[in-house]
C-alpha cells in the first residue's frame, strides 16, 4: 500500500446483520471519480429509493478528498448544490493544503463505489472504516458510522465531565452548548469540540475532527454481535472530516492545532493567582478581600467581580450605590499601584430597559430579531430580566461592541479592567421554550433580584482611600439608575434594510423545521430551543439560522496578524470581546475567559470549567476536564473554580483544591452567591496550603510560561495526561487523576476526602521527589505515597529534565520577575538532562525581543546556549544537580537531598558553561 495515496481497489467485506431501522436507507453510489495529484473527487448519487426518515434524502452529493499535508487527510461529503449550511469560513478559517509536501502521505484513503463507503488507513492500520453501513444525508439528519477495534482508547468529544478515556458501550455524547449548572456528567455542557483521539498504544495514535456546528449525538457502542463502532448523528451541516495521522498523541495535538489554530499566548501576570466570588455586596467588600489577602500574606495577583457590580445586572452599567464609579476607579488604581489586576464579568444579553447600551444597540439595529412582519426584537429573560441579544453575524455589531467597551471600560473615566470574563454565552436564556412572555417570566422569577442593602464603609481598610473608611462619606448617589420595569421596546425600528430571502451558498437549506427537527438529539435541556435563543431566529447578513450556528454564539474566530493590524470578519462573542479589548490596549495580549467555546476557541480565549459544585467528585473531574481542554482541544488557558462554585466548601476540600489549582494554567478561586465565603485566608490550613503552593507555582512560573509559549508555537501541549508522555505504557491509558505539568513534572494529587495517602502510578522511568530531592525509580506500578497532610501534594520531576526556577517567590508576578534563577538539573539514568527557558516582556503580542535559552547537561557540564534577545536584568544565581547518591566533597553537597548546589553569577546575555 505504501506509496499509493489513494487506493481505488474495491473493498471486500461481509455484509453485517441489521444495525438499525436506518438500514432501509439506500446509501450513495460513487461515479465520475477523478484523481488529480493529492485530490480526489467523485459524485455520490442516491443509490435507491429515498428513505426520508428525518427529513428528505439529498439525491446528489459530492466527495472531496485531499491529502493536505503529510499527516492530514481531509474528507468531505457535501451537497452538489452547496445549499446545505457549512460552518462559515469567517468563524473557522479552513486549513489549506501545504503546497510542497512530499508525495507520500502517512494516511491513505480507499473506498467502495456502490454503495459508497470509505476507509482511512495509516500503513496497514485501518483508522476509520464506514464499510457495510450506508451514509445518510438528509435535510435534517446526517448519519455516518465507523468501525473501531475492540476496547478502543478514545478521548475528547467535548465538552463533558465524563471520564477522560471515553466509555465504549452505550455511550452517547450529545453536543449542544448549554448553561449546564453543576456540570453534570452524561450531559452536554457549554462547549463544542467534536474531535476525538484514538490511541492504539504501540500501533500509534490518530485524531478525527468532525468540523460541524450543528447539534449532534455521537454514539460509541457495540452492535448486537459485538462489533465496536462510533457513530455521528447530526442535525445538519455537511460531513467534513480531518484525519490527523499522529502517530503519537502529542503529534495529533500539534496536527489539530494546524486545523483549528494555535492557542493564544497569555501575559505573564495571568498565571498569577486570581480571586473571585459572586455575591460581594459592594466595593467595600471587594476592597476588604484585597486587603485581607495582603494581610494574610497570600499573593493575590488579580481581583475579580461577578455581575454584582452592575445596576440591576445590566451589562455596561454600574450599581451607583454599591459600586459607584469614583470608588471603582479608586479600587482599580489601588490594585494597579500594587501591581495587581482587575477583571469583571460581561454577559451578552443586554437588558431591554431604559439604559444606554440598549438604546444605542437598538438604534444601530444590532440585536437579534424575529423574521416577521413587525420585525420584532427577539427577547429572553436573563439576569437583568427582559433581555435582547446582540447578533454577532450583523456587520455592525463589532462597532457597537467596541464602542460599548471603549465607553464603559475607558481607562480615563471608566472601569479600567485588565482582562475580561464572559459568561452566559451559550447563549443562556432562563425562560423555557416557548417563552411566550419573557417579561412576565422575569417578573415571576425575580429577575433581576433585589440588590443587597446599601452600606456606608463598614470597616477600616488600611491603605485604601479615605472614602473607603468608616464615617467618611454618605453612600453613593441615590437610585438615579434604578431599573425601570415596563415601558420596554419590543418593536425594532426599521433600521437597516429588510433581509433579502435569496440566500448565498452554504447558508442552509430552506423548508426545514428549525424548532422541532424530526431527529431529536439528547439535549439535557430538552428541545433545542429550550433555555437558549430560539433556533428559528435568522441572523443578519447572510441569513444563517440559529439552528445551525447556535454552537458558535459564544466563541471565537482566529485573528489574522497582517502588517501590524488585527483583521477579523465575522465576530462571535469571544472574538468580538478579544477584539474590543485589543482596541483598548493595542499589542497587549488580552485575557478573555469565556464559558462557551467552539473548536478553535483557544486561539482567542481561555475557559473556566463552568459552574461546578464544592464537592470531591467535581474536584476530581476537574483534572480530566482540564486535560481534555489543554491537551486535546487546544484551549490551554483553563481551570475550574477552585474550592468549588456552588454549595458550601469545607476546609479540607478547599485546602486540597488550592493545591491542585496551583497546577491549573488558570488558577482562580470562585464561589457562588449565598454560599459561605471561601477566600483562602479564611482558614489556617487553607492559608498554609495556598501560601505553600503559590510559592511553588511562582518559582515554577517561567517553566510554565516557557512550556505554554511552546504550545502557542507548535501546538505541543503543556499539560498532558500520562499516556501522552508514555504512549506505549497501557497502564497510563485510563489514568485521569495524575498529570504532567509540562514535560518534566508529574503531579499526583490526593483525590479522596479524608485521605492522607495517594496511590500514584509511576511509569518505568527515573523521577525525583520535589520536596525531598531524592530519586524514585518508577517501575511501571503503583506506589502508595503516605503521610500527606492536607497541605501536601506529591510532585515529581522526571529524570532527563532541567527546570528553570526563580530563586524565591514574590507577592506579585511583577516582583517575581525581579528574582534571579536557579537551574535545577534532574539527570536521567545516563546522567544527562535538557531544558529551556523563554523570557520576553511578558505582555506584548509581538515582543520586540525575546530570550530563548536551552540548557544541556552531560558529563558534569551544564551548557547554556540559545538566543539572548530579551534582557531580564536578573542572573542565574544557583545551579542544583539532583541524583548525587555518592557522597561528594563539594561545598554545596547536601547528603539528604542527594544534590549538589553551586552558587554562580551568570548573566542571561550569552552562552555560558558551568562545571558541576
Ligand atoms: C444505555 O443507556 C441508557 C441511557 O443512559 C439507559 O437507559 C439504558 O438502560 C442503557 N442500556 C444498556 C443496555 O445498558
Ligand atoms: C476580612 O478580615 C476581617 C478580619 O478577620 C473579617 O472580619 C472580615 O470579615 C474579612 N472580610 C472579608 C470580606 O473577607
Ligand atoms: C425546558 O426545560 C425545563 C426544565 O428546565 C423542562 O421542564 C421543560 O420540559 C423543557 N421544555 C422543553 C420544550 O424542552
Ligand atoms: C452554607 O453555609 C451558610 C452559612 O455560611 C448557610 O446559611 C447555608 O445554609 C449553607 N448551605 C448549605 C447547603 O449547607
Ligand atoms: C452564577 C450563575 O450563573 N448561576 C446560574 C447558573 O445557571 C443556572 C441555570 O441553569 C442558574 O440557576 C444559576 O443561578
Amino acid at each position: 500500500m505504501k506509496g499509493t495515496l489513494f487506493l481505488l481497489t474495491p473493498l471486500v467485506g461481509a455484509v453485517l446483520g441489521s444495525t438499525s431501522q436506518l438500514d432501509s436507507c439506500p446509501g450513495y453510489k460513487a461515479s465520475n471519480v477523478k484523481q488529480l495529484g493529492q485530490r480526489l473527487t467523485a459524485d455520490l448519487d442516491l443509490a435507491g429509493d429515498a428513505c426520508n426518515i428525518y427529513g428528505t434524502d439529498l439525491p446528489n452529493l459530492k466527495l472531496l478528498v485531499e491529502a493536505q499535508t503529510e499527516t492530514r487527510l481531509h474528507v468531505m461529503i457535501y451537497d452538489a448544490n452547496e445549499e446545505v449550511y457549512q460552518v462559515p469560513d469567517s468563524v473557522l478559517p479552513r486549513p489549506q493544503s501545504a503546497k510542497d509536501h512530499k508525495k507520500e502521505s502517512a494516511l491513505s484513503f480507499d473506498f467502495e463505489e456502490n454503495p459508497f463507503s470509505f476507509r482511512v488507513l495509516r500503513e496497514e492500520e485501518v483508522l476509520f472504516d464506514t464499510s457495510d453501513t450506508n451514509i445518510i444525508f438528509q435535510s435534517q439528519y446526517l448519519n455516518l458510522r465507523t468501525w473501531l477495534p475492540d476496547d478502543p482508547n478514545l478521548y475528547g468529544l467535548g465538552e463533558h465531565t465524563d471520564s477522560l478515556r471515553l466509555p465504549t458501550t452505550n455511550y452517547s455524547r450529545t453536543i449542544w452548548n448549554r448553561d449546564a449548572y453543576s456540570v453534570p456528567s452524561d450531559s452536554n455542557l457549554y462547549g463544542t469540540h467534536p474531535i476525538y483521539i484514538d490511541h492504539r498504544g504501540e500501533k500509534g495514535t490518530h485524531g478525527v475532527f468532525f468540523l460541524n456546528s450543528n447539534g449532534m449525538d455521537i454514539k460509541i457502542d457495540k452492535t448486537a454481535d459485538g462489533k465496536q463502532y462510533l457513530e455521528y448523528n447530526t442535525l445538519g451541516g455537511v460531513l467534513d472530516f480531518y484525519f490527523m495521522a499522529g502517530p503519537t498523541p502529542k503529534e495529533v495535538s500539534e496536527q489539530y492545532s494546524e486545523v483549528v489554530g494555535l492557542p493564544a499566548m497569555q501575559s505573564y501576570w495571568t498565571f498569577g493567582y486570581h480571586n473571585c466570588r459572586y455575591g460581594y455586596q459592594d466595593v467595600f467588600d471587594v476592597a476588604e478581600v484585597v486587603y485581607n489577602y495582603s494581610r494574610a500574606g497570600i499573593p493575590l495577583e488579580t481581583m475579580w467581580t461577578d455581575i454584582d457590580y452592575m445596576s440591576g445586572r445590566r451589562v455596561f452599567t454600574l450599581d451607583d450605590e454599591r459600586f459607584p464609579i469614583d470608588k471603582m476607579r479608586e479600587l482599580v488604581s489601588y490594585l494597579h499601584k500594587h501591581d495587581q489586576h482587575y477583571i469583571v464579568m460581561v454577559d451578552p444579553a443586554v437588558s431591554n430597559s431604559d439604559n444606554g447600551a440598549f438604546k444605542r444597540g437598538h438604534d444601530q439595529g444590532i440585536f437579534l430579531h424575529r423574521d416577521n412582519e413587525q420585525n420584532e426584537l427577539y427577547q429572553g429573560a436573563v439576569w437583568p430580566g427582559l433581555t435582547v441579544y446582540p447578533d454577532w453575524f450583523n456587520k455592525d455589531t463589532e462597532r457597537y461592541w467596541n464602542s460599548e467597551f471603549k465607553r464603559f471600560f475607558s481607562p480615563k473615566d471608566g472601569v479600567d479592567i485588565d482582562g475580561l470574563w464572559i459568561d452566559m454565552n451559550e447563549a443562556a436564556n432562563f425562560c423555557p421554550y416557548p417563552c411566550k412572555n419573557p417579561a412576565e417570566y422575569a417578573e415571576q422569577n425575580d429577575l433581576p433580584p433585589a440588590p443587597p442593602p446599601v452600606r456606608s464603609p463598614p470597616r477600616h481598610i488600611p491603605g485604601f482611600p479615605a472614602d473607603f473608611q468608616p464615617g467618611s462619606s454618605s453612600p453613593g448617589p441615590s437610585s438615579s439608575h434604578r431599573v425601570k420595569g415596563g415601558g420596554t421596546a419590543t418593536v425594532s425600528r426599521s433600521v437597516g434594510e429588510k433581509r433579502s430571502h435569496v440566500k448565498a451558498k452554504k447558508v442552509g437549506l430552506s423548508g426545514r423545521d428549525l424548532i422541532n427537527p424530526p431527529y431529536q438529539i439528547a439535549n439535557a435541556a430538552g428541545s433545542i430551543s429550550n433555555k437558549t435563543i430560539d433556533t428559528d431566529i435568522i441572523h443578519a447578513g447572510e441569513g444563517y439560522a440559529e439552528y445551525d450556528t447556535h454552537n458558535l454564539y459564544g466563541t471565537s474566530k482566529p485573528l489574522v496578524f497582517i502588517i501590524g493590524t488585527y483583521l477579523t470578519s465575522t465576530l462571535v462573542m469571544s472574538s468580538a470581546s478579544r477584539e474590543a479589548m485589543l482596541k483598548r490596549r493595542p499589542n497587549v495580549r488580552p485575557l478573555v475567559i469565556t464559558r462557551s467555546t467552539f473548536a478553535g476557541a483557544g486561539s482567542q480565549v481561555g475557559h473556566w470549567l463552568g459552574d461546578n459544585f464544592s464537592q470531591w467528585d467535581k474536584y476530581r473531574v476537574s483534572i480530566p476536564q482540564m486535560l481534555a481542554f489543554a491537551s486535546i482541544f487546544q484551549v490551554p488557558m483553563v481551570g475550574s473554580d477552585v474550592c468549588g462554585f456552588a454549595g458550601n466548601t469545607t476546609e479540607e476540600l478547599c485546602a486540597r483544591w488550592a493545591m491542585l489549582g496551583g497546577f491549573y494554567p488558570f488558577y482562580r478561586n470562585h464561589n457562588e452567591f449565598g454560599t459561605m465565603p471561601q477566600e483562602f485566608y479564611l482558614w489556617p490550613t487553607v492559608t498554609e496550603a495556598a501560601k505553600k503552593i503559590i510559592d511553588i507555582r511562582y518559582r515554577l512560573l517561567d517553566y510554565l510560561y516557557t512550556s505554554f509559549y511552546r504550545q502557542t508555537l507548535t501546538g505541543s501541549p503543556f499539560l498532558q495526561p500520562l499516556f501522552y508522555v508514555y504512549p506505549e505504557d497501557s497502564n497510563t491509558f485510563g489514568n485521569e487523576l495524575q498529570f504532567f505539568y509540562g514535560d518534566s513534572i508529574l503531579v499526583s494529587p490526593v483525590s479522596e476526602e479524608g485521605a492522607t495517602a495517594v496511590d500514584a502510578y509511576f511509569p518505568k522511568d527515573l523521577f525525583y521527589d520535589w520536596s525531598t530531592g531524592v530519586a524514585v525509580q518508577g517501575e511501571g506500578s503503583v506506589k502508595t505515597i503516605t503521610d500527606l497532610a492536607i497541605t501536601d501534594i506529591p510532585i515529581h520531576i522526571r529524570g532527563g529534565n532541567i527546570i528553570p526556577l526563580r530563586t524565591a517567590s514574590a507577592k506579585t508576578t511583577t516582583d517575581l520577575r525581579k528574582r534571579g534563577f536557579e537551574i535545577l538539573i534532574a539527570p536521567d539514568t545516563d546522567g544527562s538532562a535538557e531544558g529551556e527557558l523563554y523570557i520576553d516582556d511578558g505582555e506584548s503580542i509581538q515582543p520586540d525581543t525575546a530570550a530563548d535559552i536551552q540548557f544541556k547537561y552531560r558529563d558534569g557540564k551544564l551548557r547554556i546556549l540559545g538566543r539572548f534577545g530579551y534582557r531580564p536584568n536578573v542572573i542565574i544565581e544557583v545551579v542544583t544537580l539532583l541524583g548525587q547518591k555518592n557522597k561528594r566533597r563539594d561545598v554545596g553537597y547536601d547528603a539528604q537531598r542527594q544534590s549538589v548546589t553551586k552558587k554562580v553569577q551568570i548573566e542571561l546575555t550569552g552562552p555560558a558553561e558551568v562545571i558541576l
